[in-house]
């Protein structure tokens, strides 16, 4: 039963996804399972708040196609304070068209979201399709990556020593061409280990896994030594299904969730999770990790107050109860942040009882 685990016994279950493995380490370390919802529309608002609230949150939620400047300074900002404060990238894209079309998506086009989010998230009523064509779209964007730094291994030219490895790639959407500017090539030692990682996953995931242990062990004395042992996220692309939506009158329940829990199985080598809104593992060997927006908290000061809806149909329920009775990971959380006048210590907000409900759970 995943409910009562820890994460950190949830990150070393056999098949556990790299990427889910190295979220779950890194929500112990930071003792965060708060994930921002950075709803704004420009470049600078986004750095902004990134740069204001990292240290509290695990993960960071954008949807890019808000941003009225989106290009590369965007995805060069986000990916430094990224790095820096050490959070992972979800763009919420709900992806929801046939195989063909979503690659495209994925890949090209002004987004090219395969480069800089290590999570994304799809709807499965066009069929499973969605979930193969995706993960195939994210294997050959990491085999072209690769291949171009081995290229560029074999010919023995210099990399800048400032670019380091942190799970995102830039490049065209058809990997990484090797035209010969290599600030195009943040990546090397990372992908060198990652494709060691995918022709022999067992062997390394194994020896990584160790280093993790003692990581997290340490986390509680020393936080910057453990994120230090956690290392850089893997060159590895995970996929959230939509399970179950936070709005009024939607249309995810019953046999259409039953449907989004068996296509996960199926593919757990790159479905991670679910945005649900409960916990719906419930088979031996189910861990997925269930992320759930929807979440809100009474002002400071009103703890009594309910929170309901935003009047377009958003539905709220507080992180105690997503967590503690309906048995969710991660709560993803927008405006409630983002309107407060102090928007860090409103985020420490939300962490602290994000953690508080998550401890209860477990029993910690
Ligand atoms: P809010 O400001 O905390 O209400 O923002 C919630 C975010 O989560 C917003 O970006 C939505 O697009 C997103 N969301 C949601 O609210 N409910 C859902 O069921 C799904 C996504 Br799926």
């Amino acid at each position: 039963d995943t409910r009562a685990m820890s994460f950190s016994k949830r990150a070393n279950l056999p098949n556990t996804h790299p990427l889910a493995a190295f979220l779950l380490h890194l929500i112990v370390i930071k003792r965060t399972n708060l994930c921002l919802s950075a709803d704004v529309t420009t470049t600078s608002a986004l750095l902004n708040i990134a740069e204001e609230v990292g240290d509290s949150i695990c993960m960071l939620k954008t949807h890019v196609d808000i941003i009225s400047d989106f290009g590369e300074k965007t995805v060069r900002g986000l990916r430094d304070i990224a790095r820096r404060k050490r959070f992972l990238v979800f763009e919420d894209r709900k992806f929801g068209d046939i195989g063909s079309t979503v690659q495209k998506q994925y890949t090209a086009g002004p987004f090219s979201i395969v480069r800089w989010a290590a999570i994304t998230n799809a709807h499965i009523f066009p069929g499973p399709a969605i979930v193969t064509a995706l993960k195939a779209a994210a294997a050959d964007a990491i085999a072209a990556f690769n291949r171009s730094v081995e290229t560029e291994i074999s010919v023995g030219t210099p990399r800048p020593s400032s670019d380091e490895d942190d799970g995102s790639f830039d490049g065209s959407s058809e990997g990484v061409s090797n035209d010969g500017d290599t600030t195009k090539l943040p990546l090397r030692k990372r992908s060198i280990v990652a494709a060691t990682t995918i022709e022999s996953s067992t062997e390394s995931t194994t020896l990584e896994r160790g280093a993790l242990d003692e990581a997290t062990a340490q986390a509680e004395n020393d936080r910057e030594k453990a994120l230090e042992a956690l290392g850089s996220p893997p060159l590895a692309r995970g996929l959230l299904l939509l399970a179950e939506m936070s709005s009024e009158g939607n249309l995810l329940t019953g046999a259409y969730t039953q449907k989004c829990i068996d296509i996960a199985r199926d593919h757990n080598d790159f479905v991670i999770g679910f945005i649900a809104q409960h916990d719906l593992n419930s088979k031996p060997g189910d861990n997925f990790i269930t992320c759930t927006p929807g979440i809100s908290l009474p002002p400071p000061g009103q703890e009594g107050q309910k929170v309901s809806g935003d009047g377009l149909g958003q539905q709220y329920n507080t992180p105690h109860k997503a967590i503690v009775q309906e048995g969710c990971d991660v709560v993803i959380v927008g405006r409630g942040i983002l309107s407060a006048k102090d928007r860090a210590a409103e985020a420490e907000r939300y962490r602290r009882e994000a953690w508080k409900a998550y401890e209860e759970r477990v029993g910690a």
